[in-house]
């Protein structure tokens, strides 16, 4: 069983990478597809998140035009046989697989149709913000096939099972402020500046202590899944190897010498 490897890219790639500091803003570049989710697409997403030079700390993830993404490249699945479909998720799986546990917090800014597999990417990053043009979906239940991408997992833990049965069941799509309700999104901003409101969070993520960053990616997800007993005990090892960091040790001491910010209502 094998699958095609996606196309050698060709005239222009379709996964743009802008690095600014340490914020990088990788964006999905397929508009006139309504950056629908091919497997070229997918293996220019995971190399630009794995090439990311060391002096990035967070990245913001995007797409360009009017839609975050339509959701899975229709168009591959056509010719697939199971075997293949198998594979495809697979392919999917690594490459988000890189994109949630990997060592730099990530912000998805979404618009327009944020659907299927575009929902499914979402899903995978730390942070959302959503503007208000934004719409979820997933219309797999309508096209006759199922959840790929991870959003099964992924999804379901952001809203709930009951919310995905139904959205797909009856083909539901919630609206931003919905969404945002509902959990879809953490930050809800005006048409338009999604991307200054991801960049402005990416920063301020980029600047945390990087072992602090590490236990919250790494850490915290496995955690929230063991067993009481289990989840306390990994809690405080990693609580411990956290506070030993000289880089806490100094921002604590700094709070103490009021040397930095309070913590206060925004
Ligand atoms: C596509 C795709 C796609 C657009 N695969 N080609 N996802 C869906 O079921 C959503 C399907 N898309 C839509 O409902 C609409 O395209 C939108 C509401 C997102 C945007 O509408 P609109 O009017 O702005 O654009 P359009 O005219 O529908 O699309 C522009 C082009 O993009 C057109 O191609 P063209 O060659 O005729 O110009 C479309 O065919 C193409 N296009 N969406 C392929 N999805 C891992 S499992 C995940 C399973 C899923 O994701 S299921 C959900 C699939």
């Amino acid at each position: 069983m094998s699958l095609k490897s996606p196309p050698a890219a060709a005239d222009r790639p379709e996964v743009r990478v802008a690095i600014e500091g340490a914020v990088a803003t990788i964006t999905l570049d397929r508009p006139h597809k309504r950056n629908a989710l091919s497997l070229r697409i997918i293996g220019e997403l995971r190399a630009a998140f794995e090439t990311l030079p060391d002096s990035v700390k967070a990245v913001v993830l995007n797409g360009a035009g009017e839609h975050f993404s339509a959701g899975l490249d229709l168009s591959e699945l056509a010719p697939l046989s199971a075997a293949e479909g198998m594979l495809h998720s697979m392919v999917w799986y690594e490459a988000f697989d890189r994109i949630q546990f990997g060592t730099r917090p990530v912000v998805c800014v979404m618009q327009g149709a944020v659907v299927g597999g575009g929902l499914e990417l979402a899903s995978v990053a730390h942070v959302r913000v959503a503007e208000h043009s934004a719409y979820f979906g997933l219309p797999e239940g309508q096209r006759g096939i199922f959840l790929g991408g991870g959003g099964s997992v992924r999804i379901t833990k952001l809203i709930g099972v009951s919310r995905v049965t139904e959205m797909m069941l009856t083909g539901h799509v919630y609206n931003a402020q919905e969404g945002f309700q509902i959990g879809l999104a953490h930050h809800l901003v005006p048409v338009g500046e999604g991307l200054r409101k991801g960049q402005e969070l990416a920063a301020r993520m980029a600047g945390n202590a990087p072992m602090s960053n590490f236990a919250i990616l790494r850490a915290l997800p496995l955690i929230a899944e063991q067993p009481m007993a289990h989840g306390l005990m990994t809690e405080a090892l990693m609580a411990t190897v956290t506070q030993s960091e000289p880089e806490a040790k100094e921002r604590v001491r700094a709070f103490l010498d009021k040397r930095a910010g309070k913590v206060l209502p925004s």
